[in-house]
């Protein structure tokens, strides 16, 4: 293989996700940037499917190229790079907000204390997101993790009254970082006594539903790069609590045994 140049070993194919997510726009952003738009096309999938592909490449010790992000549980189970990224097409370093539907704080004072507390580490998360991947279930995860930190979970709970069975709908998309963080949420907010209503729903939709007041909240805004299209879109229409981790990345990502280290070699 090593005759050929990347682009012929993966067919100018770089393999995403859902179409809605910023990582997608990023990409194609890139690809402009590089100088990749003639030559090399952008699949469409699924966080899933983009995984899935990932570990038959991997096991193959095949060429792929994938759209990646941190946290995420692929960089413990392979030996991942993300390719450098000089013009910055990527953005810098971002952080997840949690943001709600206007007036919830008034409506829900316990559960938006909840959600303006929530705030943990990559690691933390990465935690929840291996467990799903070794085969338990989101909840179970999330229960594991809320039941080893009770610490953290403690300062987010402090304060806030208790639920009494009011309900709080929390909406995610289907990438495995938010369905951690999702889970965990609602698992301390169930514990609290509310009674909570995960929906699961695409990017666009998330932030649609917590504008229009159909959704209580969310805690899968990634800022200020990945999502600025969907929060300039609704801006003024949600509360944004700020920061419930900080320190994500998002890039190209290539397993270790592929020769080429920037997306400019990209570029034939
Ligand atoms: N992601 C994970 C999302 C945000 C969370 C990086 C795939 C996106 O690109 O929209």
């Amino acid at each position: 293989t090593s005759s050929k140049n990347v682009g012929d070993q993966v067919n100018y194919e770089i393999t995403g996700i859902d179409p809605g997510a910023g990582l997608m726009k990023s990409t194609e952003k890139a690809m402009k940037d590089y100088g990749l738009k003639k030559d090399w096309t952008l699949k469409e999938g699924s966080a899933a499917a983009m995984t899935a592909e990932l570990k038959k490449a991997y096991e193959k010790k095949e060429p792929i190229i994938v759209t990646g992000w941190t946290p995420h549980w692929m960089f413990s189970k392979y030996d991942l790079k993300y390719l450098k990224d000089p013009k910055g097409s990527y953005g810098k370093g971002e952080s997840i907000h949690t943001l709600t539907k206007k007036g919830f704080k008034q409506e829900n004072p316990g559960a938006n204390k909840i959600l303006d507390h929530f705030f943990w580490k990559p690691s933390d998360m990465e935690e929840v997101m291996v467990d799903v991947q070794d085969g338990a279930q989101p909840e179970k995860a999330a229960a594991k993790w809320v039941k080893s930190h009770k610490q953290e979970v403690g300062k987010w709970t402090k304060g806030a009254q208790k639920g009494n069975g009011k309900e709080v709908k929390l909406v995610y998309v289907a990438w495995e970082s938010e369905i951690a963080s999702t889970n965990v949420v609602a698992k301390v907010l169930e514990q609290q006594g509310y009674k909570v209503k995960l929906q699961q729903v695409e990017a666009g939709p998330m932030f649609a539903g917590v504008a229009d007041g159909s959704a209580d909240a969310m805690v899968a805004a990634w800022l200020p790069t990945t999502h600025k299209d969907y929060y300039n879109k609704y801006k003024g229409k949600f509360e944004d609590l700020g920061p419930n981790l900080k320190g994500t990345k998002l890039g190209l990502t290539v397993p270790k045994y592929m020769p080429i280290d920037s997306i400019e070699d990209l570029k034939k």
